[in-house]
């Protein structure tokens, strides 16, 4: 607010235009960006990677999209506030197709989908306006698809807004985009994830890191030495990526984390750098070794060009491996670019280090300190994976998976009159804040894992961190809140920004001022028209009924188990399910793994195991048994996790029979409560 007021008294004397730009969103066959594997990429044009896109802050910037695939799909401008047009914002992730195009056998695979707002369909338009030159935004974002994942298959481009005057001074400026990289398809990755098969719930680990470049809209080109991929020949990745720089120079990198998964760690050898920005927020000059950088976050850093020009230096991105269950043999997470200051100088790289200093993002101080205002509101969540009472693995807010309504939420809240201040009708995972509010987010972490949450239409101020929020000790716990304002009607997405974790349904929907945002109606008519072609009600609660409780039809679950604490006559029923689905389970192992030898088979089961109990996301259904000691818990891992396709008659039989009657003791024990 105060930025804004500043910005636009400085701004007000340039004069605006609009910045427009058409991307045709397509397949890409062939692209092979870590030159290890060909694969179909979504791109623009028929080229990857989409382009990255530059854009002065006194202009708007109008994306023409046309929709040239066999899904929905939308765009996000991530970190962009969308000032009471929530409907530009682009969130969705309509998932129906993914239930449809499902290969056989299917397993058990929830459906799910994001929907704030419901996609272009195959072959259809829109025109997503992004209010730059209104919003008081300024530094480095980023825009990548909202739905379907399609972001991990490549849809994603660096979008940098200059200011007239920047707050720090430097020569000349190159963004860096980081992003992990998978061989398979995302809706292929998603089905193993979403699965029975895989109960602990470990992500797909990446096949392998990229890291390019890009100056003033442009991608910069590979070494010449080189003879990349022809795809992707146009751009430079990795090792055939480079930097020019020139002595005495000073230069501001935009480091963009455009990952579906992995973090990394970066730095340059032989170079001091300085953070200047974080996730548009500009920050005092803050020396640093390493910089962490989450999903979605960037940072901008000042480098100082070296005076000797006679060796150029290597740039490290390296993956955090910490978060796979599993680093596979073939797996390199640690990529390096150079800095070339002379096409003749050799490259000099000092290699491994010993551990990440990276810095803590709470000590960086903004250029512009704005107070925190005293919280009106306080929305306390807890992120729990379990297994659900399906047999799959969700990321949840307090135990409650995410689904997607029927209707956008923003539909609802400008149809639904009196009744959009009612929470419920915008179903589960949905919370009604007013206009002018202050909410604290209090996100305790129950989870191993660590995860990057992003809110639309807001920049949050961190107003705390905890080391353990289960703790007594006030230095690991104290306090811990965001503080944001509810200035920006209309609705807005929080979610993990781990793809995997979104679509595994770790997110809610904030309904913010509805009531003024009714006065702000300005949702397109072709918004709707997308929507009504995807079959879906544009009026209406949640399930499209002028109702605050009336949500038949809605998808909700999968839910957490319940044996243990109902009565035994659904403990009993559940168990008969269960057995069911184990049965079913194996039937679909012996249709898809006659390839896999016993070894083999062995060894994935044993590495699954020590992953899982590694991450603590022991199976749900044990975890509740208060009374298994740790052996009979490890047994049951070894039961959980062959369930889904792991069984063979080929695994040892006694194994066998004693898991069978481990889960009938289970099944005992939740009688007896
Ligand atoms: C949205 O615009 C209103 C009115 O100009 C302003 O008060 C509010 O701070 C803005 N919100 C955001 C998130 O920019
Ligand atoms: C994509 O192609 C269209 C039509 O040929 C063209 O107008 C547009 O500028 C292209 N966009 C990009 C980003 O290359
Ligand atoms: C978009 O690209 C597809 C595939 O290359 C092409 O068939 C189609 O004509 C293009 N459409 C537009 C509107 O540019
Ligand atoms: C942004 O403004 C600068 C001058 O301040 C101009 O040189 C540049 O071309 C503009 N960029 C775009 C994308 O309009
Ligand atoms: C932003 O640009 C749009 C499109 O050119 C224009 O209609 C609007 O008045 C501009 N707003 C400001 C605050 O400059
Ligand atoms: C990029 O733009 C800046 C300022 O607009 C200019 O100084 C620089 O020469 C440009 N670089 C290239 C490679 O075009
Ligand atoms: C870099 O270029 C070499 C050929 O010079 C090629 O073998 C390699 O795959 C390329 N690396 C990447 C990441 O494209
Ligand atoms: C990208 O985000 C992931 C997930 O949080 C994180 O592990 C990784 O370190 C980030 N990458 C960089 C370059 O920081
Ligand atoms: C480069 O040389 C200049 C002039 O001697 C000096 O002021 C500067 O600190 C040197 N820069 C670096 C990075 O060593
Ligand atoms: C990656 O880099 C880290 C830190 O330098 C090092 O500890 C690790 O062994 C490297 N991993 C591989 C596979 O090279
Ligand atoms: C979520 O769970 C936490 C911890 O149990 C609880 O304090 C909080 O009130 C719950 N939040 C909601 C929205 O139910
Ligand atoms: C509001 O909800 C009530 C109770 O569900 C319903 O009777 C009424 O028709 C609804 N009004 C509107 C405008 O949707
Ligand atoms: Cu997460």
């Amino acid at each position: 607010m105060i930025l804004s007021l500043l910005w636009l008294s400085l701004v007000s004397s340039v004069m605006g235009g609009v910045q427009e730009v058409w991307w045709n969103i397509t397949y890409v066959e062939n692209a092979n960006p870590d030159g290890l594997f060909d694969r179909r990429v979504v791109g623009v044009n028929g080229t990857w990677p989409p382009p990255p896109l530059d854009v002065n802050t006194t202009d708007s910037l109008v994306v023409h999209v046309h929709n040239s695939l066999e899904q929905p799909t939308t765009l996000h401008h991530h970190g962009m506030f969308f000032n009471s047009s929530s409907w530009m914002d682009g969130a969705a992730g309509v998932s129906e197709w993914f239930g449809l195009f499902l290969p056989l056998p299917a397993l058990v695979t929830h459906r799910l989908s994001f929907i704030v707002f419901s996609g272009i369909p195959p072959n259809g338009d829109f025109d997503y306006v992004v209010p730059i030159n209104s919003s008081g935004q300024w530094g480095t974002y980023w825009v990548h698809a909202h739905a379907s994942g399609q972001y991990v298959d490549g849809l994603r481009a660096p979008l940098v807004l200059h200011p007239p005057t920047e707050v720090h001074s430097y020569d000349e400026e190159f963004t860096v985009v980081l992003g992990d990289w998978y061989h398979q398809q995302h809706a292929d990755l998603l089905q193993q994830f979403l699965s029975i098969a895989n109960p602990g719930g470990a992500e797909p680990v990446p096949d392998s890191a990229v890291v390019y470049f890009a100056q003033n809209a442009s991608y910069l080109g590979p070494i010449s030495s080189s003879s990349p991929s022809p795809v992707t020949a146009a751009v430079g990745f990795n090792e055939n990526a480079t930097l020019p720089f020139q002595p005495g120079k000073t230069y501001r990198l935009r480091i963009v984390n455009t990952s579906a998964f992995a973090a990394f760690f970066f730095w340059i050898d032989g170079h001091e750098m300085r953070i200047i920005e974080v996730d548009g927020t500009d920050v005092e000059e803050a020396p640093v070794d390493t910089i962490g950088i989450a999903v979605a976050q960037r940072y901008s850093i000042l480098v100082t060009a070296r005076n000797d020009t006679s060796s150029n230096w290597a740039i490290h991105a390296n993956m955090d491996v910490d978060m796979f269950d599993t680093v596979p043999d073939a797996l390199n997470p640690n990529v390096t670019s150079s800095i070339t200051y002379s096409s003749s100088a050799s490259t000099t790289n000092l290699g491994a280090v010993d551990d990440y200093n990276v810095v803590d993002d709470i000590t960086l101080v903004p250029v512009q300190a704005i107070a925190a205002p005293p919280p009106t509101k306080t929305i306390v969540l807890e992120v729990i994976f379990d297994t659900m009472d399906d047999g799959t693995n969700h990321g949840t807010f307090n135990s409650t998976v995410y689904n997607s309504p029927e209707v956008p939420a923003i539909l609802s809240t400008l149809s639904l009159g009196g009744n959009a201040t009612f929470a419920q009708a915008y179903g589960p995972q949905s919370f009604v804040v007013d206009h002018m509010d202050v909410v604290d987010i209090v996100v305790l972490n129950a989870d191993a894992g660590k995860h990057p949450f992003h809110l639309h239409g807001h920049k949050p101020m961190l107003v705390g961190k905890a080391e353990d929020y289960t703790s007594d000790d006030p230095t690991l716990n104290p306090p811990l809140v965001e503080g944001q304002m509810a200035d920006n009607p209309g609705v807005w997405f929080f979610h993990c920004h781990i793809e995997w974790h979104l679509e595994a349904g770790l997110a809610l929907q904030l309904i913010e001022a509805p009531l003024v945002a009714q006065q702000h109606d300005g949702v397109p008519q072709k918004l709707k028209d997308n929507c009504e072609a995807l079959g879906r009600p544009i009026s209406g609660n949640a399930a499209g009924f002028a109702s605050t409780t009336d949500l038949q039809g809605l998808t909700v679950g999968p839910f957490p188990q319940k044996l243990g604490w109902h009565p035994r006559g659904i403990g009993a029923m559940f168990g008969c399910v269960f057995t069911a689905a184990l049965g079913m389970a194996t039937v679909v192992w012996y249709t898809l793994g006659g390839h896999i030898t016993e070894e083999e088979m062995e060894e994935e089961v044993k590495a699954k195991i020590a992953a899982k109990e590694k991450r603590g996301r022991l199976f749900g259904l044990l975890r509740r048994q208060a009374g298994l000691d740790g052996d009979q818990l490890r047994a049951a891992e070894g039961y959980t996790e062959p369930q889904a396709r792991r069984f063979s008659e080929k695994l040892d039989r006694e194994q066998n029979s004693n898991i069978i009657s481990l889960c009938g003791q289970i099944i005992a024990n939740a009688y007896s409560r």
